[in-house]
């Protein structure tokens, strides 16, 4: 009897650790997620009972995201790095998240509306009505409740900086399971890349899920000042519009007709905002047939599917995108929980002027966490593009700063 007992309680501990494929795809990912061998190993030291344990250079793909896919028929390239996106969230912004099915896009994590496609305009084959929906995300903030920060996002190993970050529409907790106070893989620094198709009528609203006012500005991208109805449509407060309040909602709209690599923020503070982490690449692709692309890159790094343009002329893409942050201000939002406190110390007592580099980021980590995701791989007389950020970055803060 004993022995029946201790061999059904070994097998239903089998189950959940490595679920049966013949499960469905999101039971199973859900069983991964919260049992799976990678649940809990694979924890920040500073989080750990002790800590002398070393972490894992490169953790075990057990959700199989590195793998090539095809998902809802989009062909999802193979990572060759450690730590890849999440497959069905890349089938989900190529397809759009009001045409997939309801389990991928369970398994992305996304809302249906958070990347609407609808018509193609031009009859060329791919959807040229694009509404994306982003929230703004708190990482590393500070809790009057624990020690530690949430949610957490390390950028390199027990390294936690507060950050703000534009995210796309979610549902579900912001972690990635009950026992795990970090953040689920889609929310992250840095902020998502757009990627939108030359002459695309663009609608993006941002759902201003913080408690501070944010608002967009796309630097460099072609859009009108106002929109159709008068109202601001240019992001920069007070000349064009009143901020996006918390809790309320506000849609730009933009129909980009110049292609390139471009480059948007929240123009609030924005010598605090940005360097929060508020601001993101804007990729405008070269007009092609049957070009659908993922419009957004999560974290930066490979375009796991790249545009038709890209595809005629190079093996492969990837997105870096550049962050220095300043733990002077960064730890701003740790050390106060009152957003009334939080305002006076960010806007009127920190002084950008003597702001320093303690850390720099590329797609969102330091080094070593660089060697996990955001390593460019290259064979011989391949031919990559590389987006980045680093100019436009630049040019944008001396600007903002210096009034330029
Ligand atoms: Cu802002």
């Amino acid at each position: 009897m004993q022995v029946r007992w201790l061999l059904l309680i070994a097998l239903l501990g089998a189950l959940l650790f490595t679920p049966p494929t013949w499960l469905p795809e999101p039971v199973r990912l859900r069983l991964a997620q919260w049992f799976g061998a990678g649940a809990y190993q694979t924890l920040p030291a500073s989080v750990r009972s002790t800590g002398l344990d070393a972490e894992i250079p490169c953790p075990e793909d057990l959700l199989g995201w590195r793998d090539a896919h095809n998902i809802e028929g989009v062909d999802i390239r193979a990572a060759r790095t450690c730590v890849a996106d999440n497959p069905y969230v890349i089938a989900a912004v190529v397809r759009g998240t009001n045409n997939v099915s309801k389990a991928t896009l369970i398994a992305s994590g996304l809302t249906p509306d958070a990347v609407e496609k609808g018509r193609d305009l031009d009859g060329d084959g791919d959807p040229d009505e694009i509404h994306i929906r982003l929230e703004v995300v708190e990482l590393n903030g500070g809790s009057a409740e624990l020690a530690n920060p949430v949610t957490q996002f390390s950028i390199a190993p027990g390294i936690q900086p507060g950050l703000w970050v534009f995210a796309p529409k979610t549902f579900g907790m912001a972690t990635e399971n009950f026992e795990s106070p970090r953040a689920r893989s889609i929310l992250r620094l840095p902020s998502p890349v757009i990627r939108v198709e030359q002459g695309d009528r663009i609608l993006i609203t941002l759902e201003n899920s913080h408690y501070m006012p944010h608002t967009l500005h796309f630097h460099g991208v072609d859009h009108p000042y106002l929109d159709a109805d008068g109202e601001g449509n240019d992001g920069v407060p007070i000349t064009s519009e009143i901020p996006v309040m918390p809790g309320t909602a506000r849609t730009y709209n933009l129909t980009p007709r110049q292609s390139g690599t471009m480059f948007y923020h929240c123009h609030v503070q924005p010598h605090v905002h940005i360097m929060m982490g508020l601001q993101g690449l804007f990729v405008v692709e070269e007009n092609r047939p049957d070009n659908w692309l993922q419009t957004l890159n999560i974290g930066a790094g490979q375009v796991r599917v790249p545009s038709r343009a890209v595809r005629e002329s190079f093996d492969r893409e990837y997105d870096l995108h550049y962050l220095d942050i300043d733990k002077e201000l960064n730890e701003i939002v740790q050390r106060y929980n009152d957003p009334r406190l939080i305002i006076e110390q960010m806007h009127r007592r920190y002084d950008v002027t003597e702001a320093r580099s303690d850390y720099f980021t590329l797609n969102g980590t330091s080094f070593p966490y660089t060697f996990r995701e955001s390593l460019v791989i290259v064979k011989p007389d391949e031919r990559i593009k590389l987006e980045d950020d680093n100019v436009r970055a630049g040019l944008d803060y001396a600007a903002n700063v210096l009034g330029l």
